[in-house]
Protein backbone atom coordinates (compact mmCIF):
# COMPACT_ATOMS: atom_id res chain seq x y z
CA UNK A 1 0.00 0.00 0.00
CA UNK A 2 2.95 2.20 -0.21
CA UNK A 3 3.47 3.58 3.14
CA UNK A 4 6.50 5.36 2.42
CA UNK A 5 5.66 6.63 -1.46
CA UNK A 6 2.04 7.89 0.08
CA UNK A 7 3.90 10.72 2.05
CA UNK A 8 5.97 11.99 -1.14
CA UNK A 9 4.99 14.55 -3.81
CA UNK A 10 4.72 12.29 -6.10
CA UNK A 11 1.18 11.55 -8.82
CA UNK A 12 -0.98 9.06 -7.19
CA UNK A 13 -2.25 5.92 -9.17
CA UNK A 14 -5.73 6.63 -11.85
CA UNK A 15 -5.07 10.34 -10.32
CA UNK A 16 -6.08 13.04 -13.36
CA UNK A 17 -3.76 15.85 -14.08
CA UNK A 18 -5.23 19.32 -14.29
CA UNK A 19 -2.21 21.15 -15.00
CA UNK A 20 1.44 20.17 -15.10
CA UNK A 21 3.77 21.43 -12.92
CA UNK A 22 5.22 21.18 -8.87
CA UNK A 23 3.09 19.39 -6.39
CA UNK A 24 4.46 21.45 -3.35
CA UNK A 25 4.43 24.28 -2.17
CA UNK A 26 7.49 26.35 -3.24
CA UNK A 27 9.80 26.23 -0.67
CA UNK A 28 13.68 27.88 0.17
CA UNK A 29 16.79 25.77 0.89
CA UNK A 30 17.06 27.64 4.10
CA UNK A 31 14.08 26.04 5.17
CA UNK A 32 15.12 22.85 4.54
CA UNK A 33 16.95 21.19 7.57
CA UNK A 34 21.04 21.43 7.80
CA UNK A 35 21.48 18.18 9.35
CA UNK A 36 21.44 14.37 8.27
CA UNK A 37 18.17 12.63 9.39
CA UNK A 38 19.02 10.34 12.06
CA UNK A 39 20.66 6.60 11.22
CA UNK A 40 19.80 3.27 12.72
CA UNK A 41 22.07 2.47 15.62
CA UNK A 42 24.84 0.53 14.15
CA UNK A 43 25.23 2.47 10.90
CA UNK A 44 26.34 6.15 9.92
CA UNK A 45 26.24 8.04 7.15
CA UNK A 46 29.11 8.65 4.85
CA UNK A 47 29.39 10.81 1.85
CA UNK A 48 31.57 8.73 -0.19
CA UNK A 49 33.98 10.68 -2.10
CA UNK A 50 33.98 9.08 -5.66
CA UNK A 51 37.39 10.42 -7.00
CA UNK A 52 39.03 8.13 -3.97
CA UNK A 53 40.14 5.07 -5.48
CA UNK A 54 39.26 3.26 -2.43
CA UNK A 55 36.21 4.61 -2.04
CA UNK A 56 35.35 4.11 -5.40
CA UNK A 57 35.99 0.83 -4.77
CA UNK A 58 33.89 0.26 -2.03
CA UNK A 59 30.94 1.46 -4.62
CA UNK A 60 31.38 -1.07 -6.42
CA UNK A 61 31.42 -3.73 -4.80
CA UNK A 62 28.08 -2.76 -3.21
CA UNK A 63 26.90 -2.93 -6.46
CA UNK A 64 28.84 -5.14 -8.45
CA UNK A 65 26.91 -8.29 -5.19
CA UNK A 66 24.31 -6.16 -4.60
CA UNK A 67 22.43 -4.51 -7.30
CA UNK A 68 20.42 -5.20 -10.05
CA UNK A 69 20.52 -8.17 -11.48
CA UNK A 70 18.66 -11.71 -13.60
CA UNK A 71 16.49 -13.41 -11.36
CA UNK A 72 18.67 -16.92 -11.97
CA UNK A 73 21.57 -14.99 -10.14
CA UNK A 74 23.21 -16.42 -13.24
CA UNK A 75 24.77 -12.84 -14.65
CA UNK A 76 25.77 -9.24 -12.73
CA UNK A 77 26.64 -6.23 -13.56
CA UNK A 78 30.06 -5.34 -14.33
CA UNK A 79 30.50 -1.65 -13.32
CA UNK A 80 34.18 -0.17 -13.72
CA UNK A 81 35.74 2.61 -12.13
CA UNK A 82 35.48 4.10 -15.85
CA UNK A 83 31.62 3.97 -15.87
CA UNK A 84 30.98 5.49 -12.74
CA UNK A 85 33.15 8.48 -13.16
CA UNK A 86 31.20 8.35 -16.75
CA UNK A 87 27.62 8.33 -14.84
CA UNK A 88 28.47 10.07 -11.62
CA UNK A 89 30.74 12.84 -12.92
CA UNK A 90 28.80 15.02 -15.27
CA UNK A 91 29.39 18.85 -14.77
CA UNK A 92 27.90 20.55 -11.85
CA UNK A 93 28.34 16.87 -10.12
CA UNK A 94 27.92 17.54 -6.38
CA UNK A 95 30.30 15.40 -4.24
CA UNK A 96 27.19 15.73 -1.07
CA UNK A 97 25.09 13.80 -3.54
CA UNK A 98 27.35 10.32 -3.38
CA UNK A 99 25.51 9.15 -0.30
CA UNK A 100 26.56 6.29 1.74
CA UNK A 101 25.35 4.17 4.74
CA UNK A 102 28.44 2.03 6.31
CA UNK A 103 28.62 0.05 9.65
CA UNK A 104 30.14 1.88 11.94
CA UNK A 105 31.93 -0.70 13.59
CA UNK A 106 33.61 -2.19 10.59
CA UNK A 107 33.24 0.98 7.67
CA UNK A 108 31.79 -1.32 5.71
CA UNK A 109 30.06 0.33 3.32
CA UNK A 110 26.11 -0.91 2.95
CA UNK A 111 23.74 1.55 0.99
CA UNK A 112 24.19 3.48 -1.14
CA UNK A 113 22.26 6.35 -3.66
CA UNK A 114 23.29 9.23 -5.50
CA UNK A 115 22.09 12.38 -7.49
CA UNK A 116 23.38 14.31 -10.60
CA UNK A 117 21.94 17.76 -11.71
CA UNK A 118 20.16 17.50 -14.95
CA UNK A 119 18.01 20.10 -16.87
CA UNK A 120 14.82 18.79 -18.33
CA UNK A 121 11.79 20.20 -20.45
CA UNK A 122 8.66 18.64 -20.00
CA UNK A 123 6.43 19.80 -22.83
CA UNK A 124 8.63 22.62 -23.37
CA UNK A 125 9.01 24.13 -20.14
CA UNK A 126 12.48 23.94 -18.10
CA UNK A 127 12.42 21.88 -15.15
CA UNK A 128 15.72 22.69 -13.53
CA UNK A 129 16.25 18.89 -11.78
CA UNK A 130 18.31 15.77 -10.58
CA UNK A 131 18.85 12.39 -11.59
CA UNK A 132 18.84 9.91 -8.95
CA UNK A 133 20.45 6.32 -9.55
CA UNK A 134 22.31 3.58 -7.66
CA UNK A 135 19.71 3.85 -4.64
CA UNK A 136 21.05 0.08 -3.45
CA UNK A 137 21.10 -1.76 0.21
CA UNK A 138 22.72 -4.54 0.88
CA UNK A 139 21.21 -8.12 0.22
CA UNK A 140 21.32 -8.37 4.24
CA UNK A 141 19.77 -5.53 5.57
CA UNK A 142 16.87 -5.54 2.44
CA UNK A 143 13.44 -5.16 4.05
CA UNK A 144 14.39 -3.04 6.73
CA UNK A 145 12.98 0.25 5.58
CA UNK A 146 15.90 1.70 5.18
CA UNK A 147 15.32 2.77 1.08
CA UNK A 148 12.82 5.33 2.38
CA UNK A 149 15.46 6.94 4.80
CA UNK A 150 18.55 7.32 2.25
CA UNK A 151 15.66 8.60 -0.31
CA UNK A 152 14.95 11.12 2.28
CA UNK A 153 18.41 12.22 3.07
CA UNK A 154 18.97 12.74 -0.97
CA UNK A 155 16.48 14.43 -1.23
CA UNK A 156 17.51 16.65 2.06
CA UNK A 157 20.88 17.62 0.24
CA UNK A 158 19.26 17.80 -3.16
CA UNK A 159 16.77 20.89 -1.81
CA UNK A 160 20.11 22.47 0.16
CA UNK A 161 21.19 23.27 -2.91
CA UNK A 162 18.07 24.52 -4.22
CA UNK A 163 17.01 22.18 -6.50
CA UNK A 164 13.29 20.59 -5.72
CA UNK A 165 12.17 17.99 -8.70
CA UNK A 166 13.67 14.57 -9.80
CA UNK A 167 13.70 11.80 -12.48
CA UNK A 168 14.40 8.58 -11.89
CA UNK A 169 13.65 5.00 -13.69
CA UNK A 170 13.17 1.76 -11.99
CA UNK A 171 11.85 -1.73 -13.11
CA UNK A 172 9.45 -2.05 -10.09
CA UNK A 173 6.38 0.02 -10.24
CA UNK A 174 5.51 2.93 -7.99
CA UNK A 175 3.27 6.32 -7.82
CA UNK A 176 3.08 6.77 -10.57
CA UNK A 177 4.98 6.28 -14.10
CA UNK A 178 4.80 8.79 -15.98
CA UNK A 179 6.14 6.51 -18.84
CA UNK A 180 6.97 2.96 -18.85
CA UNK A 181 9.31 1.53 -22.20
CA UNK A 182 10.38 -1.37 -22.89
CA UNK A 183 13.50 -3.40 -23.01
CA UNK A 184 14.80 -4.87 -26.44
CA UNK A 185 17.82 -7.06 -27.24
CA UNK A 186 19.61 -8.05 -30.27
CA UNK A 187 22.12 -10.79 -30.02
CA UNK A 188 25.12 -10.21 -31.77
CA UNK A 189 27.02 -13.27 -30.92
CA UNK A 190 24.10 -15.45 -30.60
CA UNK A 191 26.44 -18.79 -29.88
CA UNK A 192 27.83 -17.21 -26.96
CA UNK A 193 24.70 -16.31 -25.45
CA UNK A 194 23.25 -19.42 -25.57
CA UNK A 195 26.32 -21.02 -23.99
CA UNK A 196 26.12 -18.57 -20.93
CA UNK A 197 22.07 -19.23 -20.74
CA UNK A 198 21.36 -15.77 -21.98
CA UNK A 199 19.21 -17.27 -24.42
CA UNK A 200 17.73 -20.62 -26.06
CA UNK A 201 17.32 -22.18 -29.04
CA UNK A 202 13.49 -21.67 -30.71
CA UNK A 203 11.20 -24.54 -31.05
CA UNK A 204 11.61 -25.29 -34.62
CA UNK A 205 15.33 -24.26 -35.17
CA UNK A 206 18.20 -25.29 -34.74
CA UNK A 207 21.50 -23.77 -33.27
CA UNK A 208 22.93 -23.00 -36.53
CA UNK A 209 20.22 -21.48 -38.13
CA UNK A 210 19.96 -19.05 -35.17
CA UNK A 211 23.68 -18.12 -35.55
CA UNK A 212 23.07 -17.17 -39.64
CA UNK A 213 20.13 -15.50 -38.73
CA UNK A 214 21.88 -12.74 -36.17
CA UNK A 215 24.83 -12.53 -38.17
CA UNK A 216 26.42 -9.05 -39.35
CA UNK A 217 28.39 -7.78 -41.47
CA UNK A 218 31.54 -6.76 -40.56
CA UNK A 219 31.69 -3.18 -41.64
CA UNK A 220 29.45 -0.28 -41.78
CA UNK A 221 27.33 0.38 -44.82
CA UNK A 222 27.05 4.21 -44.17
CA UNK A 223 29.11 6.48 -45.74
CA UNK A 224 30.79 9.74 -44.58
CA UNK A 225 30.58 7.33 -40.64
CA UNK A 226 33.03 7.84 -38.25
CA UNK A 227 34.05 8.40 -34.58
CA UNK A 228 32.83 11.32 -33.26
CA UNK A 229 35.08 13.86 -31.59
CA UNK A 230 35.85 16.84 -29.84
CA UNK A 231 35.09 19.34 -33.34
CA UNK A 232 32.00 18.03 -33.70
CA UNK A 233 30.55 19.16 -30.49
CA UNK A 234 28.62 22.07 -31.51
CA UNK A 235 27.20 20.36 -34.93
CA UNK A 236 26.35 17.20 -32.95
CA UNK A 237 24.64 19.08 -30.30
CA UNK A 238 22.64 21.46 -32.76
CA UNK A 239 21.23 18.48 -34.19
CA UNK A 240 20.19 16.30 -31.29
CA UNK A 241 18.49 19.92 -29.84
CA UNK A 242 16.69 19.91 -33.04
CA UNK A 243 15.97 16.19 -33.16
CA UNK A 244 14.93 16.32 -29.59
CA UNK A 245 11.58 18.60 -30.41
CA UNK A 246 9.48 15.64 -31.38
CA UNK A 247 9.70 14.43 -27.82
CA UNK A 248 7.65 15.33 -24.77
CA UNK A 249 10.31 14.82 -22.58
CA UNK A 250 13.89 15.75 -22.89
CA UNK A 251 17.37 15.88 -21.36
CA UNK A 252 18.87 19.72 -21.83
CA UNK A 253 22.13 19.07 -22.58
CA UNK A 254 24.96 22.15 -22.50
CA UNK A 255 27.78 22.33 -24.02
CA UNK A 256 30.06 20.66 -21.33
CA UNK A 257 27.26 18.22 -20.60
CA UNK A 258 26.89 17.37 -24.32
CA UNK A 259 31.31 16.62 -24.42
CA UNK A 260 31.19 14.61 -21.18
CA UNK A 261 28.31 12.24 -21.76
CA UNK A 262 28.91 11.67 -25.20
CA UNK A 263 32.71 11.76 -25.65
CA UNK A 264 33.39 10.63 -22.21
CA UNK A 265 35.77 11.04 -19.49
CA UNK A 266 39.36 10.08 -21.84
CA UNK A 267 38.63 11.26 -24.86
CA UNK A 268 42.64 9.50 -25.40
CA UNK A 269 40.88 5.89 -24.80
CA UNK A 270 41.59 4.47 -28.59
CA UNK A 271 39.23 2.40 -31.13
CA UNK A 272 39.89 -0.79 -29.15
CA UNK A 273 40.20 0.21 -26.12
CA UNK A 274 38.18 -2.11 -23.28
CA UNK A 275 37.63 0.18 -21.14
CA UNK A 276 36.06 2.27 -23.16
CA UNK A 277 32.28 3.25 -21.70
CA UNK A 278 30.45 5.75 -24.59
CA UNK A 279 31.20 5.24 -28.06
CA UNK A 280 29.73 7.97 -30.23
CA UNK A 281 29.48 8.25 -34.31
CA UNK A 282 28.34 11.62 -36.36
CA UNK A 283 27.84 11.17 -40.17
CA UNK A 284 29.82 14.04 -42.22
CA UNK A 285 28.24 14.60 -45.47
CA UNK A 286 30.64 15.74 -48.43
CA UNK A 287 30.47 19.46 -47.29
CA UNK A 288 31.27 18.59 -44.44
CA UNK A 289 27.60 18.91 -42.52
CA UNK A 290 26.97 16.53 -39.71
CA UNK A 291 23.79 14.94 -40.55
CA UNK A 292 23.21 12.14 -38.27
CA UNK A 293 24.46 11.13 -35.00
CA UNK A 294 24.42 7.99 -32.49
CA UNK A 295 25.99 6.86 -29.37
CA UNK A 296 25.93 3.47 -27.33
CA UNK A 297 27.55 2.75 -24.17
CA UNK A 298 29.31 -0.17 -22.44
CA UNK A 299 28.10 -2.27 -19.60
CA UNK A 300 29.15 -5.73 -19.18
CA UNK A 301 27.49 -8.27 -16.91
CA UNK A 302 29.94 -10.72 -14.83
CA UNK A 303 28.88 -14.28 -16.12
CA UNK A 304 29.30 -15.94 -12.92
CA UNK A 305 30.14 -19.58 -12.27
CA UNK A 306 31.10 -20.56 -16.14
CA UNK A 307 33.78 -22.59 -17.34
CA UNK A 308 34.74 -20.19 -20.21
CA UNK A 309 32.93 -16.85 -20.22
CA UNK A 310 33.57 -14.75 -17.78
CA UNK A 311 32.02 -11.90 -19.16
CA UNK A 312 29.49 -10.62 -21.31
CA UNK A 313 29.66 -7.61 -23.60
CA UNK A 314 26.84 -5.42 -23.55
CA UNK A 315 26.20 -2.29 -25.63
CA UNK A 316 23.02 0.11 -25.17
CA UNK A 317 21.72 2.26 -27.64
CA UNK A 318 21.97 5.72 -26.07
CA UNK A 319 20.85 9.37 -27.62
CA UNK A 320 21.02 9.92 -31.73
CA UNK A 321 19.68 12.22 -33.92
CA UNK A 322 19.49 12.68 -37.69
CA UNK A 323 18.49 15.32 -39.92
CA UNK A 324 16.35 12.77 -42.60
CA UNK A 325 12.92 14.27 -41.31
CA UNK A 326 13.95 17.85 -41.49
CA UNK A 327 13.26 18.31 -44.68
CA UNK A 328 9.60 18.18 -44.58
CA UNK A 329 7.11 20.75 -43.87
CA UNK A 330 5.24 18.56 -41.90
CA UNK A 331 7.79 16.01 -39.61
CA UNK A 332 5.48 13.95 -38.21
CA UNK A 333 3.72 13.33 -41.99
CA UNK A 334 4.14 9.84 -43.35
CA UNK A 335 6.44 10.68 -46.08
CA UNK A 336 8.63 12.57 -42.83
CA UNK A 337 8.74 9.14 -40.87
CA UNK A 338 9.14 6.49 -43.51
CA UNK A 339 12.21 8.98 -44.48
CA UNK A 340 13.56 8.42 -40.79
CA UNK A 341 12.45 4.95 -40.36
CA UNK A 342 14.92 4.60 -43.28
CA UNK A 343 17.41 6.04 -42.69
CA UNK A 344 17.36 5.28 -38.39
CA UNK A 345 17.31 1.51 -39.61
CA UNK A 346 20.67 1.88 -41.75
CA UNK A 347 22.04 4.24 -38.59
CA UNK A 348 21.17 2.17 -35.87
CA UNK A 349 22.35 -0.77 -37.92
CA UNK A 350 25.52 0.37 -38.40
CA UNK A 351 25.49 0.31 -34.82
CA UNK A 352 25.01 -3.05 -33.93
CA UNK A 353 28.07 -3.45 -36.24
CA UNK A 354 30.27 -0.93 -34.10
CA UNK A 355 29.07 -3.04 -31.05
CA UNK A 356 30.16 -6.15 -32.82
CA UNK A 357 33.45 -4.59 -33.55
CA UNK A 358 34.08 -3.39 -29.98
CA UNK A 359 33.29 -6.96 -28.54
CA UNK A 360 29.78 -6.55 -27.16
CA UNK A 361 27.41 -9.63 -27.33
CA UNK A 362 24.24 -8.36 -27.41
CA UNK A 363 22.90 -4.85 -28.11
CA UNK A 364 20.48 -3.23 -25.95
CA UNK A 365 17.66 -0.92 -26.69
CA UNK A 366 14.34 0.59 -24.51
CA UNK A 367 10.75 1.51 -26.99
CA UNK A 368 11.94 5.37 -25.88
CA UNK A 369 12.73 8.01 -28.34
CA UNK A 370 11.90 6.85 -32.06
CA UNK A 371 13.16 2.85 -31.50
CA UNK A 372 10.51 1.29 -32.60
CA UNK A 373 10.92 2.29 -36.22
CA UNK A 374 13.61 0.37 -36.64
CA UNK A 375 13.95 -2.36 -33.65
CA UNK A 376 11.82 -5.17 -35.71
CA UNK A 377 13.97 -4.88 -38.88
CA UNK A 378 17.34 -5.43 -37.41
CA UNK A 379 16.13 -8.06 -35.29
CA UNK A 380 15.58 -6.59 -32.10
CA UNK A 381 13.59 -9.09 -29.44
CA UNK A 382 11.13 -7.71 -27.11
CA UNK A 383 12.49 -8.56 -23.68
CA UNK A 384 11.23 -9.43 -20.27
CA UNK A 385 12.04 -6.28 -18.84
CA UNK A 386 10.19 -2.77 -18.71
CA UNK A 387 11.85 0.45 -16.81
CA UNK A 388 9.30 3.23 -15.77
CA UNK A 389 9.90 6.48 -15.77
CA UNK A 390 9.01 8.65 -12.97
CA UNK A 391 8.79 12.58 -12.09
CA UNK A 392 9.37 13.76 -8.33
CA UNK A 393 7.10 16.81 -7.32
CA UNK A 394 6.08 17.37 -11.09
CA UNK A 395 2.92 16.56 -12.10
CA UNK A 396 2.92 15.95 -15.74
CA UNK A 397 0.42 14.33 -18.46
CA UNK A 398 1.61 10.90 -19.33
CA UNK A 399 4.59 10.82 -22.12
CA UNK A 400 3.93 8.56 -25.05
CA UNK A 401 7.52 8.69 -26.66
CA UNK A 402 8.20 8.85 -30.16
CA UNK A 403 6.14 7.54 -33.46
CA UNK A 404 4.80 3.96 -32.35
CA UNK A 405 5.21 2.26 -35.90
CA UNK A 406 6.22 -1.50 -34.60
CA UNK A 407 3.30 -4.14 -33.89
CA UNK A 408 5.53 -6.08 -31.10
CA UNK A 409 5.95 -3.28 -28.79
C1 LIG B 1 12.94 1.72 -6.00
N1 LIG B 1 13.67 1.06 -6.91
O1 LIG B 1 8.12 0.62 -2.57
P1 LIG B 1 6.51 1.81 0.08
S1 LIG B 1 16.37 2.13 -9.28
C2 LIG B 1 12.05 3.71 -5.20
N2 LIG B 1 12.78 3.03 -6.11
O2 LIG B 1 8.12 1.89 -0.13
P2 LIG B 1 13.00 -1.07 2.15
C3 LIG B 1 11.61 1.81 -4.00
N3 LIG B 1 11.44 3.14 -4.14
O3 LIG B 1 6.00 0.92 -1.01
P3 LIG B 1 14.52 -2.74 0.39
C4 LIG B 1 12.35 1.04 -4.89
N4 LIG B 1 12.33 -0.23 -4.48
O4 LIG B 1 6.27 1.26 1.45
C5 LIG B 1 11.60 -0.25 -3.38
N5 LIG B 1 11.17 0.97 -3.08
O5 LIG B 1 6.01 3.20 -0.08
C6 LIG B 1 10.31 1.37 -1.97
N6 LIG B 1 17.60 -3.73 -4.71
O6 LIG B 1 12.03 0.05 1.58
C7 LIG B 1 9.20 0.41 -1.69
N7 LIG B 1 17.97 -0.69 -6.99
O7 LIG B 1 14.29 -0.44 2.55
C8 LIG B 1 8.86 0.69 -0.25
O8 LIG B 1 13.20 -2.00 0.86
C9 LIG B 1 10.22 0.97 0.34
O9 LIG B 1 15.35 -3.15 1.58
C10 LIG B 1 10.79 -0.26 1.03
O10 LIG B 1 15.33 -1.64 -0.43
C11 LIG B 1 14.95 -1.29 -1.75
O11 LIG B 1 18.28 3.55 -8.36
C12 LIG B 1 16.17 -1.38 -2.69
O12 LIG B 1 16.86 -2.54 -7.63
C13 LIG B 1 15.72 -1.04 -4.11
O13 LIG B 1 19.03 -2.65 -3.32
C14 LIG B 1 17.21 -0.38 -2.21
O14 LIG B 1 15.75 -3.75 -2.86
C15 LIG B 1 16.77 -2.81 -2.59
O15 LIG B 1 14.13 -3.81 -0.56
C16 LIG B 1 17.91 -3.06 -3.56
O16 LIG B 1 12.35 -1.85 3.20
C17 LIG B 1 18.54 -4.08 -5.75
O17 LIG B 1 11.09 1.36 -0.75
C18 LIG B 1 18.97 -2.84 -6.53
C19 LIG B 1 17.83 -2.03 -7.09
C20 LIG B 1 17.02 0.27 -7.46
C21 LIG B 1 17.42 0.81 -8.78
C22 LIG B 1 17.15 3.55 -8.72
C23 LIG B 1 16.29 4.81 -8.72
C24 LIG B 1 15.85 5.06 -7.31
C25 LIG B 1 14.88 6.21 -7.18
C26 LIG B 1 14.52 6.51 -5.74
C27 LIG B 1 13.47 7.59 -5.59
C28 LIG B 1 14.05 8.97 -5.76
C29 LIG B 1 13.01 10.03 -5.50
C30 LIG B 1 13.57 11.45 -5.77
C31 LIG B 1 14.51 11.95 -4.63
C32 LIG B 1 15.20 13.36 -4.92
C33 LIG B 1 14.20 14.38 -4.84
C34 LIG B 1 14.62 15.78 -5.07
C35 LIG B 1 14.55 16.90 -5.25
MG1 LIG C 1 16.06 -1.98 4.28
Amino acid sequence: DYKFWKTQPVQKFGQEVDKEGPIDAQKRPEDVPADPLPMLGEFEWSTVDIEDAAQLEDVFVLLNENYVEDKDAAFRFNYTREFFHWALKPPGWSREWNVGVRVKATGKLVAFISAIPIDLAVRGKDVRSVEINFLCVHKQLRSKRMAPVLIKEITRRVNRQDIWHALYTAGVVLPSPISTCRYAHRPINWAKLQDVGFTDVPAGKTAPEMVAMYALPGKTKTSGLRRMAAGDVDAALALLVKYQRRFELVQKFSKAEFAHWFLGEDESASDDDASRVIHSYVVEDADGKITDFFSFYSLPFTVLEHAVHKELGIGYLFYYASDADFAFDDRFSAEATAALKTRLTALIGDATILAKQAKMDVFNALTSQDNTLFLDALKFGPGDGFLNFYLFNYKAFPVTGGIKDDKSY
